[in-house]
């Protein structure tokens, strides 16, 4: 018994060994498979998802669009935006979405119209953490790219804005300030004193070129866990300046150090002022009503417009700075060769608004007429050989899904803009039959708020009342008081929360325009003549009218708006 106990016993070991020998036999083969069926997976992958491309995307500061050679600027230098142009979708009607920095920076990270996102600097909001996680950066490093930002920030983020060190945290490589950075960055922000340059386009190329080569001067004050961009990794680069903007434009002293251009170059040139420009002193009837827009409330930075001499030198200053930000492209496009990324980076550039130069007597910005929202913007795909223009209606909100298109990184339904990606392929779709713009940047300085929609041809911009308390009033009052006027003019509070929620929803609910404007841009580009109460354009009219009410209800969006609120935060930091 005892001994067939042990036979049996025997013979289930050996078909227990049998069994696991067979099924570690099974196991090598299945491993083998499965690596067989890995790389076929990973051949076929490699074989059908071509490589991710590499993205810089460049945005200059108040560059209207006719501030390049290939946007007719027949004065200014801009040899390699133009060669650039020419090799890129040239965007000749790509307009912004609100014309003032924080609101429109805030949008194209976003993709969406200030009217949904809610960030000004009269908002007391900054964009919250929940919304900052669907905005294409953190998208992109999230797809597995590389992320760097360089240059000027100008979008409050997380709790406090400026202060949670949030953003500085969502990139990879951060060589960036808030605020503006000035002509002489080093004066002003700490993280580029070890710079060897002295001036900013020049500072922030140095930034440029240690984030791309592995062999480029390792900076001091720049943020970043990995010494060198990995080799192994699709990139994205956001390069932002703060040119031509007239903080930066102001600072310029035409130093010895300088660079000649930024001393000499249009100094001894013939420039004419814009066609339509009035000074101060010749302007008999304002562009707007002065019980609407009240232009004595105007930011005193802004006057350089009031006079031909100052308009010019600051037309002058501004062309210098755009020259130096061409220069910088042609040497990133070379150092893209040096480097073998030229093949594999796709290149967009657009600026986050235009300037008035005192057009219709106008300065700053603010305002829906052409010259603030209309902007350059262009997209160059390596892999597409032939460079052509497209006045298709695009907005700079269409930045963000379009990167993120090109990416091969979905877009999340948070986005408004449009994918306009097919572009870079050499298609030239529909993309929208109105383009909308809006002001709500309402303040002390005098800007009434405003809307537009505006097709190929025509324009209609509604305006609303404009009862806010008058920067002259306050600054005499803060004189008297001794009340800062920093703290006077600029400090917004929790409170003011709720005067802007009243600007970005009472239109949408009924409120009535005080004052509308209707233009003919196919025979008056520069708006000079408001056909509003002109006979004969009632169809035009009434059209427009019933888009703007679809217009403004789809900028709005659903929902409460996904901002963190905040007090005492300077809004001119
Ligand atoms: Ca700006």
């Amino acid at each position: 018994m005892k001994a067939r106990y042990h036979e049996l016993s025997h013979r289930r070991e050996i078909r227990c060994n049998n069994v696991k020998r067979l099924s570690i036999d099974m196991k090598r083969i299945l491993v083998i498979l499965s690596g067989v069926l890995i790389a076929l997976i990973t051949i076929s992958g490699e074989a059908k998802q071509p490589e991710r491309p590499n993205i810089i995307f460049i945005l200059t500061d108040d560059q209207s669009y006719g501030m390049m050679g290939c946007t007719g600027n027949e004065i200014i230098q801009t040899p390699h935006l133009d060669q650039l142009a020419s090799e890129s979708v040239l965007f000749t009607n790509a307009h912004v979405s609100s014309a003032i920095c924080t609101p429109s920076r805030v949008s194209i990270l976003l993709g969406q119209f200030e009217r949904k996102h809610s960030v000004n600097f009269n908002s007391a909001t900054a964009i919250s953490e929940e919304a900052w996680a669907q905005s294409y950066p953190v998208l992109m490093r999230k797809a597995g790219y590389y992320t760097g930002y360089i240059g000027k920030n100008h979008s409050p983020i997380g709790k406090n804005g400026y202060e949670t060190g949030l953003v500085e945290r969502s990139f990879d490589y951060w060589y960036a300030s808030h605020g503006g950075v000035f002509f002489y960055p080093k004066e002003y922000r700490d993280i580029y004193m070890d710079a060897l340059a002295d001036t900013q386009v020049e500072i922030l190329e140095e930034g440029v070129d240690q984030f791309l080569d592995p062999n480029a001067r390792r900076l001091k004050g720049a943020i970043n866990f990995l010494d060198a961009r990995p080799d192994d990794r699709p990139f994205l680069l956001n390069l932002n300046f703060n040119i031509p903007h007239g903080a930066t434009t102001r600072t310029m002293r035409q130093r010895d150090t300088d660079d000649e251009m930024y001393r000499t170059l249009y100094r001894d040139q013939d420039i004419p002022l814009p066609e339509n420009y009035i000074a101060k002193a010749d302007i008999k009837t304002p562009k707007l009503p002065a019980w609407l827009h009240h232009a004595e409330d105007r930011q005193t930075g802004y006057d350089y417009v009031d006079t031909p001499e100052t308009q010019r030198e600051c037309t002058i200053r501004q062309m210098q700075c755009l020259t130096g930000v061409d220069r910088l492209v042609g040497s990133l496009r070379e150092k893209l060769r040096q480097l073998d990324l030229d093949q594999n980076t796709i290149l967009i550039y657009a600026s986050d608004h235009g300037l008035f130069m005192g057009e219709h007597g106008l300065g700053g910005k603010s305002l829906c007429y052409e010259k603030t929202t209309h902007v350059p913007m262009l997209i160059y795909n390596p892999t597409q050989k032939t460079g052509f223009r497209s006045d298709a209606l695009v907005q700079t909100i269409d930045i963000a899904p379009t990167i993120l298109s090109l990416a091969g990184v979905g877009i999340p339904e948070a986005m408004q803009g449009k994918d306009i990606a097919a572009f870079a392929n050499g298609r030239q779709p529909k993309v929208r039959d109105y383009l909308y713009t809006e002001n709500l940047w309402s303040t002390v300085f005098g800007n009434p708020r405003c809307e537009a929609v505006q097709t190929e041809e025509w324009k209609y911009i509604r305006y609303y009342k404009n009862e806010n308390l008058s920067a002259v009033q306050k600054t005499k009052l803060a004189k008297e008081f001794k009340i800062p006027l920093r703290v006077m003019l600029y400090e917004v509070h929790e409170s003011q929360f709720a005067v802007y929620r009243s600007f970005v929803e009472d239109p949408v609910s009924g409120e009535k325009p005080v004052y509308e404007e209707l233009y003919h841009l196919a025979e008056d580009p520069n708006e000079v003549h408001n056909l509003i109460n002109e006979p004969g354009h009632q169809t035009t009219l009434d059209e427009l009218r019933a888009a703007w009410k679809v217009e403004i209800k789809n900028a709005r969006g659903m929902g409460k708006p996904k901002v963190s609120i905040h007090s005492n935060m300077n809004s001119d930091i």
